[in-house]
């Protein structure tokens, strides 16, 4: 029997047969949902419980076979996937999904890594408590692949990255140890805090299996509001207004320029786009505890000084949750459309908020000089400053060929830009293969050294999602 023969022998005991997947269509774990990258597995082993995955990282280890963890597979930049070599195990976490524990008194939840961030949102929202993370892939990405990202999505402004969210973990490390974390404690300053490392490092340090995280009491209302703003100096303006006057109310402030929304109505007609000749849409939210007429006055005292301020342009206060989630579905579908439109190249870069409007025309400017025709696709988490600074090919320009083409010298001016201001290449979507070789260019040396030697301490054999995000 060959070596790998050997291992899916014992995987196989240890998960089960039918959860060691080496034949059929695996694409819905090898290919990346960019659609940037075909890998090849091994096997797909799905475990069940975290001492199934520890057995599993055991096994793997003695062979010497590395793993690659995964969640939704969602990712936007190829780090879910298998290389091609077809040596790697994808270890998937889909089946562990339970909620363990909910603590009321302490606003806390305990899960398992593999449960879809959705399904997290209503099991709290049906006990009365609010889990703020919100992504436009909520419905298929798990909390295990939220941690490893360290996601960020529309709720940061007020709530914060999943890091802030999260208060313990557990974990199978490297050697295929269960270490317990779990603690849900707020204060606890006895030592390094490990589960900061696993936090973001996207598979590269371990397998996380579980997560406590914190809970909010939900708002009494949630508004949202739609609003034509004439630049981004003016978005930006809006959202120091926001700031003052919801305060911690703001729990969402996004911006789009105009070409991406076109690219909604383009592929999705029937969304309504309102204000579609303004240079910016901002959707905004405002939740409140007290009562829903008391955010809907915030609001209007909100907008109204806007537009004294000539910072707002013309705006729509949704009348009914069905409405809010219309203009939020609007925002979450530019992803899809682009998706839609063609392939695309993604900076989701973050800048200071005040020096964003600067950023975006230097940047454009340099852009359009060097590749004439590029379309750019900017929209984003303006209240965090993170925008996707994405481009699309030139109209006509068969995609491929300028990402092909184009993509690295594109990349190359783009990231110049975001260091010139002080920013960072990659906000919320981690490093994955994509940006992997960028990030050397971007990082200090002290960093990457610091950085390695994490890696080389707690994974000696490189075996947990090598060569993604940190060649050592
Ligand atoms: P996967 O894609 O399966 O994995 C992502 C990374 O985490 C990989 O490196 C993987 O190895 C690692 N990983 C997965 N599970 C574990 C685990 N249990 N233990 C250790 N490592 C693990 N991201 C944002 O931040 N903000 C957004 O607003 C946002 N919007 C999106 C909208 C769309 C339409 C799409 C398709 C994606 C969006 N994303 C966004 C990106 C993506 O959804 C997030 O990165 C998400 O956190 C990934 O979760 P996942 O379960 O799909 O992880
Ligand atoms: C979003 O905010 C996601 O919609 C995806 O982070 C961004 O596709 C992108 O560039
Ligand atoms: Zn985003």
């Amino acid at each position: 029997m060959n070596p790998f023969d050997t291992l899916l022998e014992s995987l196989r005991a240890a998960v089960g047969a039918t959860h060691v997947l080496t034949e059929g269509d695996l694409s819905a774990w090898e290919q990346d949902w960019r659609k940037r990258e075909r890998g090849k597995a091994l096997a797909v082993v799905r475990p069940a419980s975290t001492n199934e995955v520890a057995q599993v990282v055991k096994l793997c280890g003695q062979a010497g076979v590395s793993i690659v963890p995964q969640g939704g597979n969602t990712g936007m930049v190829v780090g879910s996937t298998p290389d091609a070599s077809g040596t790697q195990i994808v270890l998937s976490l889909q089946r562990m999904q339970q909620v363990r524990v909910l603590d009321a008194a302490n606003l806390t939840v305990t899960v398992e890594a593999g449960c879809v961030l959705q399904s997290l949102q209503d099991a709290c929202e049906k006990a009365g408590f609010l889990f703020p993370l919100s992504l436009a892939s909520e419905g298929s990405c798990t909390i295990g692949g939220n941690l490893g990202t360290n996601a960020g999505g529309t709720q940061v402004v007020r709530y914060g990255n999943t890091r802030e969210l999260c208060l313990g973990l557990e974990v199978v490390t490297a050697q295929g140890e269960v270490w317990n974390g779990l603690s849900g404690l707020r204060k606890d300053n006895t030592g390094y805090d490990l589960r900061h490392l696993f936090i973001g490092s996207e598979g590269t340090l371990g397998v996380i299996t579980a997560a406590t995280m914190r809970l909010y009491p939900l708002p009494a209302a949630q508004l949202t509001a739609f609003a034509a703003v004439p630049s981004l100096e003016a978005a930006v303006e809006l959202l120091g207004l926001a700031h003052r006057f919801l305060n911690a109310g703001l729990t969402g402030f996004e911006v789009m320029e105009k070409f991406a929304l076109s690219l909604v109505t383009k592929h999705f007609p029937q969304q309504r786009v309102p204000f579609q000749d303004a240079p910016y849409c901002v959707v905004l939210e405002n939740s409140d505890h007290e009562s829903e007429a008391h955010a809907r006055t915030q609001f209007e005292r909100l907008l109204e000084a806007a537009m004294e301020q000539g910072c707002v342009q013309d705006a729509v206060v949704a009348e009914s949750m069905a409405q809010a989630k219309a203009l939020w579905h609007i925002r979450e579908s530019i992803p899809l459309a682009q998706a839609q439109e063609g392939l695309n190249i993604k900076h989701d870069i973050s800048v200071a908020v005040s020096r964003i409007p600067e950023f975006v025309r230097v940047t454009d400017a340099l852009i359009q000089q060097s590749f004439p025709g590029a379309r750019m696709v900017n929209y984003g988490h303006l209240g965090d400053g993170n925008l996707h600074y994405n481009v699309q090919a030139p109209l006509g320009a068969d995609a491929q060929t300028f990402l092909k083409e184009q993509e690295a010298a594109l990349n190359a001016l783009v990231y110049a830009s975001v260091d010139q201001f002080g920013g960072s290449i990659s906000a919320e979507h981690g490093i994955g293969s994509l940006k992997r070789d960028k990030l050397e260019h971007h990082k200090s040396p002290v960093a990457l050294q610091m950085m390695r030697a994490i890696k080389t301490a707690l994974d000696p054999q490189n075996l947990m999602n090598p060569g993604r995000m940190i060649r050592v």
